[in-house]
């Protein structure tokens, strides 16, 4: 039925219908794929915010009924201070633990590695709007929370 030439034709069609699939799939795996999974990207001004904000432990903190996060519900502003360190100031080891797991797209897992221990300090960056309620595993009564909101300049 079809002459020798049409089908030759059809062959080459083929061929460049593989060739340009097989491209796509190099592409899409080895180029799209790894940079849609990689951080997203965040701006400067998040990155590198204006002051750090400080939460400091206080000496006695570990006493129930004591101050202990200082301030204890904190806000802090992106682009401004974005940027949270926690200071043990008490002479007690304690950690900065999540309630529920909480994790920043940019910074990942919340909550200081181990105890901090007196005179220790655990810094995170907030990247985006968020609340975190979190609490000291050895001491259960220490709680504080910290709320990251957009600038409003
Ligand atoms: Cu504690």
């Amino acid at each position: 039925m079809s002459s020798p030439t049409s089908s030759h034709a059809y062959g080459i069609g083929v061929m460049a219908v593989i060739i340009a699939m097989s491209t796509f799939v190099v592409f899409y795996t080895s180029f799209y794929l790894p940079e849609s999974m990689a951080k997203p990207s965040v701006s400067d001004h998040i990155l590198h915010p204006e002051e750090d904000f400080i939460i400091e432990i206080v000496p006695g903190a570990v006493i129930e009924g004591n101050e202990n996060y200082v301030p204890n519900d904190a806000t802090a502003l992106l682009t401004f201070s974005n940027k949270v360190i926690w200071q043990n100031n008490d002479d007690t080891a304690h950690t900065v633990t999540p309630d529920h797991r909480h994790a920043d797209a940019y910074s990942g897992d919340f909550g200081s590695p181990g105890v901090m221990k007196p005179g220790d300090s655990y810094e995170f960056l907030f990247t985006e709007p968020q609340e975190v309620h979190y609490h000291c595993t050895p001491h259960p009564w220490m709680t504080g929370s910290i709320s990251i909101e957009k600038s409003r300049f």
